[in-house]
């Protein structure tokens, strides 16, 4: 049992090998200091927010809980990384020529850049306390890092359900270290959101059913990344030109005023990533997409859900010199690939000539959804040239 003294010197030590090692930031908590956590995430499951994402109904008692995930824990250690932008985050979103990719995903995936870190923190904290055991986590196990590193004082989750911290504003990544050790806990932050509704005013799908709520299936960076099949007709022209996640609630928060571009450097923007050609993605097969996008955490949807998302985007661009490599996408393998370019083509070729392709393609798509695609925008089409 280490005294009040040493502790606090372990703490000091662990905060400053923390800031070496590139953390932003560093609070302490308690497992049992999310005592609201299980009931707004039964809440979150039980009106079906999560959609797809079955592995949070799966794993909902050890997320909620950090003792049931591992009754040994007695401390919890919350890290911040900042991945600031360096310029206008939205920027991007008024050139219609180009796929815009969200800040989080323009450079190395952050689950590789922070899991090496928070190992070599780890091993420091228990060769510096003479014992104790840990677990290192980076979004890779059930556990809500918002809430806790609410509790630990790092920030808040604001309206749009993130977390802000008045130091770093809204762009910074969470991880965490548990352990046995008993450290001092801090004091939760307090809200300081206020009547600022900025963010939930920003949302282009109307995610946020409620303040501090979001109803994920409605959400772009669910649409566009975990989401599998077509994406629901209704969100398609919201989507714009947002082919992988969405920054625009996190990009409205006027607290970012204290928010400063990522000193780690592989967090800063891939040039090639910043404003990557509508034109160029769309030609992409899987050996050269995963060549592209190695490393980043892009990779992780794969090429075809990719390609439908920067259909969307072709959709969006009114730009008829998408329609080539939209038309040649109908013979695709993927079945989500095809119906993504009959939405394309529907929204690029004139309500005539889409009718024209409609009556001849139509007969040779042998997926039952994709021949539903062609049969709405074929009623789409009717009823404009009416
Ligand atoms: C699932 C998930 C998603 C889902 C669902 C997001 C969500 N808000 O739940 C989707 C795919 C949509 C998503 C999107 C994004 N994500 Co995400 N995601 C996660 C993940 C894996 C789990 C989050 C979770 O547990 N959700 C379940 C809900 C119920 O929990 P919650 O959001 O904390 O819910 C709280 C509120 O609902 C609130 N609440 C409910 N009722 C009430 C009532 C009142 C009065 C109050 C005050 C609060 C309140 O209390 C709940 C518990 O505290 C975390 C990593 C992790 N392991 O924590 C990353 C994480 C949250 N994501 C992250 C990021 C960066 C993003 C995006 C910005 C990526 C992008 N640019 O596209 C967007 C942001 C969208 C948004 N506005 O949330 C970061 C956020 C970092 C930060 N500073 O907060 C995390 C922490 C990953 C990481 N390790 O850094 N994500
Ligand atoms: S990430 Fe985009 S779509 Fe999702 S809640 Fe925020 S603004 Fe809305
Ligand atoms: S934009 Fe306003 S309401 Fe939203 S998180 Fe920031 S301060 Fe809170």
């Amino acid at each position: 049992m280490l005294s009040a003294k040493a502790l606090d010197r372990l703490c000091r030590q662990l905060r400053d090998k923390a800031a070496q090692l590139g953390f932003d930031d560093l609070a302490i908590t308690r497992p049992d200091a999310i005592p609201q956590a299980p009931q707004r995430l039964a809440q979150f499951l039980a009106d079906g927010h999560h959609g797809s994402m079955g592995w949070m109904e799966e794993t909902a008692d050890r997320r909620a809980s950090p003792g049931v995930l591992w009754p040994d824990v007695r401390s919890v250690i919350m890290l911040a990384m900042n991945y600031g932008p360096a310029g206008d985050a939205l920027e991007n979103l008024a050139h219609p020529d180009r796929g815009n990719i969200s800040v989080y995903a323009r450079h190395r995936d952050y689950h590789d850049v922070i899991k090496g870190k928070l190992k070599e923190l780890a091993s420091f904290l228990v060769s510096r306390a003479g014992g104790g055991d840990v677990k290192v986590f980076v979004d890779t196990a059930p556990v809500m890092e918002k809430p806790l590193a609410q509790a630990a004082g790092l920030g808040w989750q604001g309206k749009h359900t993130n977390l802000v911290s008045r130091r770093l504003g809204s762009w910074f990544f969470l991880a965490s270290i548990f352990t046995t050790l008993d450290l001092a806990a801090a004091e939760p932050e307090r809200d300081h959101c206020g009547s600022c509704r900025a963010c939930l005013s920003a949302c282009p799908t109307d995610a946020f059913p409620q303040p501090y709520r979001l109803d994920a299936r409605r959400c772009i960076s669910y649409l566009t990344i975990e989401h599998a099949g077509p994406i629901p007709d209704e969100f398609r022209v919201a989507l714009g030109n947002r082919i992988y996640g969405c920054d625009d609630c996190l990009a409205a928060c006027p607290w970012n005023k204290f928010a400063v571009e990522a000193r780690e450097a592989k967090l800063q923007a891939r040039e090639d990533l910043e404003a990557p050609s509508l034109a160029t993605l769309l030609r992409l097969d899987d050996p050269v997409f995963r060549q592209l996008f190695s490393g980043s955490p892009v990779k992780r949807i794969g090429r075809d859900r990719f390609i439908r998302n920067c259909l969307i985007a072709a959709g969006n661009s009114a730009d008829a010199g998408h329609v080539p490599q939209a038309v040649a996408l109908l013979d695709d393998d993927a079945a989500v690939v095809r119906g993504a370019a009959v939405w394309a083509l529907s929204r690029l070729l004139a309500p005539e000539a889409f009718a024209a392709l409609a009556e001849d393609r139509l007969t040779q798509e042998t997926d039952a959804d994709v021949r539903r695609e062609w049969q709405a925008a074929k009623a789409r089409a009717a009823s404009e040239t009416r």
